[in-house]
Order: C-alpha cells, then sequence, then structure tokens
C-alpha cells in the first residue's frame, strides 16, 4: 500500500510536488514516474472537471500521492474530491478559524465532521467501503491555505483548530492581498511568509508552499517549509520546448 500523505508529512524529509492543471491523464502518470512525491491537482484554476481529475488520480504510479485543490471551500466540491480517491485536499483562501473549521468538518466523517457518505472511486465503488471509512479521517490530508493578509492576521486562531495536518501557503494570492501583486519577494510579503512558518513550526505544523522556480528550492527548504510545489505541467512543457527552440535558433 503506498506511504499516506500524512505520514509523509509527518517525517523529516521535504515533499517535492508540482502543480498538475490539465486534463491529461498521460502527463499526471509522467510526473508521478518522474519521482515527484505529490501532485498538486489543481482544481481551483484551470479547466479540470471532477471526471477529469478521477482519470488524473488513476494514473498516478509510484508512492507518489494525489492532493486535489478545491475550487472553493465549500463540502459539496471537498467531498467529492475524496470521493474521487484524492489522497487530500488543499482548500484555498481560509481566512480566520471559522473557515479552518468548515473546511476539516467538510473533509471528515462522522462524529469528527460531516463529510457525508457514498460509494465511489475512494472506496473501491463499495468493494472497500468499511475499510476506507474506518482509515479515512486519519490518513486523508487537510491542507489549508493562507494566502491573504486576513488570515496571518487570525494566524493563532486559525492554527489552534484541530484537524489541520499542513498550511499551505499561496505567495502570489497573498501578494495581491497586501498590495503588491505578483511581487512575492517584497519584504512584506516575506516577512509575513515568515511569521507564517514561524507559527507553523511552533505548533509542529507542516508548511508548504509554492514555487515558480526551482531556485529558491534550498532556501525554501532551509526555512523549514517542508513540501513545496514547484512549477506547473504547463511550465515544464512549455520550458522544455522553449529550450529547444532556443537551442535552433541559436544553431
Ligand atoms: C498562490 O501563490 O497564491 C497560490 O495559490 C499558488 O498555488
Amino acid at each position: 500500500m503506498k506511504t499516506t500523505f500524512t505520514e509523509k508529512l509527518r517525517g523529516s524529509r521535504p515533499l517535492l510536488g508540482t502543480i498538475v492543471s490539465l486534463p491529461s491523464p498521460e502527463l499526471s502518470e509522467l510526473l508521478s514516474l518522474a519521482g515527484f512525491d505529490w501532485l498538486f491537482i489543481d482544481m481551483e484554476h484551470g479547466p479540470l472537471s471532477i471526471g477529469d481529475a478521477q482519470r488524473l488520480l488513476q494514473a498516478v504510479k509510484n508512492d507518489c500521492n494525489a492532493i486535489v485543490r478545491v475550487a472553493e471551500n465549500n463540502p459539496i466540491l471537498i467531498k467529492q474530491a475524496l470521493d474521487i480517491g484524492a489522497d487530500g485536499i488543499i482548500v484555498p483562501l481560509v481566512n480566520s478559524a471559522e473557515e479552518a473549521r468548515q473546511a476539516v468538518a467538510s473533509a471528515r466523517y462522522p462524529p469528527l465532521g460531516k463529510r457525508s457518505v457514498g460509494l465511489a472511486r475512494a472506496h473501491d465503488y463499495g468493494l472497500h467501503f468499511a475499510d476506507y471509512i474506518q482509515r479515512a479521517n486519519q490518513t486523508l490530508a487537510v491542507i489549508i491555505q493562507i494566502e491573504h493578509q486576513d488570515a496571518v492576521n487570525n494566524l493563532d486562531e486559525i492554527l489552534a483548530v484541530e484537524g489541520i495536518d499542513g498550511v499551505f501557503i499561496g505567495p502570489y494570492d497573498l501578494s495581491g492581498s497586501m498590495n503588491r501583486l505578483g511581487d512575492v519577494f517584497s519584504a512584506p510579503v516575506q516577512e509575513a511568509i515568515a511569521e507564517v512558518k514561524s507559527k507553523c513550526a511552533r505548533k509542529n505544523i507542516p508548511v508548504g508552499i509554492f514555487l515558480q522556480q526551482p531556485d529558491q528550492l534550498e532556501a525554501e527548504i532551509a526555512s523549514g517549509t517542508t513540501f513545496l510545489a514547484v512549477g506547473t505541467d504547463t511550465f515544464f512543457v512549455w520550458s522544455g520546448a522553449q529550450n529547444v527552440v532556443n537551442a535552433f535558433k541559436a544553431g
């Protein structure tokens, strides 16, 4: 059986992931074969339907976990993402303790939450229903996104909510909420990011972040970030293609 993402998050090794936004099972298969620890299946932005996302999950190979970012903090979207077999969810724009509680409750079966029960891919269409519902609350990762100044302001209360397995920083939306859209390396945005990291470290909550390029990877890991989403499927295709085109033009 695959190592669960919650187990990986609790381990000491940093986890490398990338964002998948295209409805191509072959691409998610390839990225898992390339050795990523996890894939960030993005249903917030881009064209993925729930059926597309299921096909991406079905293609993932090796010990790679698939975590779905839902479009919003909504119990139906969270239930559907878990029912198609996601190893966990990322919930965008969680700005208050109440929103964090809602995200956790949507992802957990009673008595811990209010996820409703249905037969789907996650339960092997019913074949392993009892086994799945017995372990789901412990094994599925609930990751909230901190990506707004309001969330940074409310962070102590947010991090006090039971059941958060990880915090994923969205530097771009955070920069936008601070009137510095895209300027993620500006001092105020970096200070806010450092505050999130240090408060999570104090509570022993794993922190993840999105990096557009791999050049900041070492610095991120040194600063305590333990799970990373680096680049996107579209960026990999574009940059590979661009290198060939540039070499051709230069030659
Ligand atoms: C952000 O940078 O705002 C993100 O959400 C990245 O996924």
